[in-house]
């Protein structure tokens, strides 16, 4: 089926010069603060989209800058930058081919068929999805709704669940709470498919799921994710709206109740890092809020997954101070970190979000922490910054499997860590 996205070949004309331009994401190492001001200003004035840092603020100096700069924007931008002697490559050239690889063969091989995981799926897709996992395996997947989103999608939550013995320990993951981050839903489909597949064959998967109740949420912001699939592959919020703005959408990831809104997220609707009108307004932050409020006791360990950077971070983003297992968490993420460069010689960061990434408040995994859940972490997946968001389907099986054996790692060890349940 041909997409929405079809290959897009701009001919501009000007100076009496024929350019021929694409889609392009540009790396840009500002050096000066002058500099830091015009890259600044070239990604709020003109159409283009911020891949990193996730908003303006976050530009510094000698950092590198991923720039989604749309054919119609690239001439402006590239003149700009080279009158104030902006340093920039090219990172992509072919970003509506990339764009056009991630949407193919969305529906057509069956839910069976092996590529089925190794590829990007729509919105309806995923809903089928779910409904078909749950019917295939009625003894070990409930869907469990727990709200709905803004424009009034259902929030499905699958429960992995293979014995019911008392007083259970539970974890939650949930994915796609930033709707451009693909690889994020693609990994909770890989990892639901592969803990049903491998329950009895694999002995952490075994052990985990004996252990405890695996609730997986594959999609946190529907509405944002189709609006990716339908509109504009570059959102990343959610797609609420209210009468005092013009501008849609919240940062969900800036909406929970963990010194929200402080430095780090934004009062302006128009901002990619708005934090809403107060903590919780959002329909989609409040179901799963409520969901983990309800299930606090048993839930023991939270994971949010997003792209892109590698990284394994845990709390406190919303505030430079030392989470009180600080010690714990980072052995924790160490280990889950040197299993993934053991097994696929790939580099992850791991440490606290504030230092290692930048402070980011209202985010959902110091809210859990919180809560009292004292295990949380956030995973940002593949890739540093080759593809970005537009990571290629053929790249889906390492980044899951690698993603999937740091989640082993950690689910082991909080099961080590935690104490024993009363056995039914
Ligand atoms: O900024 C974010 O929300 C996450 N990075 S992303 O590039 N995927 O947007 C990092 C989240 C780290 N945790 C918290 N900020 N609480
Ligand atoms: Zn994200």
């Amino acid at each position: 089926m041909k997409t929405l996205f079809t290959l897009f070949v701009f001919m501009s004309f000007n100076k009496g010069f024929c350019t021929e331009t694409h889609d392009q994401v540009l790396s840009i190492t500002p050096t000066t603060q002058d500099q830091v001001d015009v890259v600044r200003n070239v990604s709020t004035q003109h159409e283009t989209a911020l891949w990193q840092p996730a908003s303006p603020e976050f530009i510094r100096a000698e950092t590198d800058v991923h720039l989604f700069v749309p054919a119609t924007s690239s001439q402006v931008v590239s003149e700009l930058l080279l009158r104030h002697n902006v340093t920039h490559e090219v990172l992509l050239d072919n970003a509506n081919e990339l764009i056009e690889m991630q949407t193919k063969n969305d529906s057509t091989d069956p839910r069976s068929s092996s590529t089925f995981y190794e590829r990007y799926h729509s919105l309806e897709d995923i809903y089928d999805w779910i409904n078909r996992t749950t019917q295939d395996n009625p003894s070990r997947v409930k869907a469990v709704l727990i709200g709905s989103s803004f424009e009034k999608r259902p929030l499905y939550a699958l429960k992995l669940s293979v014995n019911t013995r008392s007083n259970k320990k539970a974890m939650w993951i949930d994915c796609g709470i930033h709707a451009r981050e693909w690889i994020s839903p693609a990994f909770c489909l890989w990892f639901v498919q592969n803990f049903l597949s491998f329950y009895g064959r694999n002995q952490d998967v075994t052990n985990i799921l004996d252990n405890m109740d695996v609730y997986v949420l594959p999609v946190l912001n529907p509405d944002g994710y189709h609006f990716t699939w339908t509109t504009n592959r570059m959102w990343r919020k959610n797609r609420s709206f209210s009468r005092s703005s013009s501008c849609v959408g919240v940062d969900l990831n800036r909406n929970f109740d963990a010194n929200w809104c402080t430095e780090g997220a934004s009062h302006n609707p128009c901002s990619e890092i708005y934090c809403g009108a107060f903590p919780e307004s959002e329909p989609e932050t409040e179901a799963v809020a409520n969901f983990l409020r309800s299930h606090k006791n048993s839930i023991q360990l939270y994971l949010s997954i997003h792209s892109y950077s590698q990284m394994l971070l845990f709390p406190f983003s919303c505030t430079t101070e030392q989470a009180e297992n600080h010690d714990d968490l980072l052995e924790i993420a160490k280990e889950a970190a040197q299993k993934i460069q053991r097994h696929y010689r790939n580099h992850y960061k791991y440490g606290a979000g504030a230092k290692t990434i930048y402070l980011a408040p209202g985010g959902s995994d110091d809210w859990a922490y919180n809560l009292g859940i004292k295990y949380s972490f956030t995973f940002e997946l593949q890739d540093r910054g080759r593809y970005g968001f537009l990571l290629p389907p053929s790249h889906i099986s390492k980044a899951c499997n690698e993603a999937l054996i740091a989640v082993k790692t950690i689910a082991m060890k909080v099961i080590e860590k935690t104490p024993a349940s009363s056995a039914a």
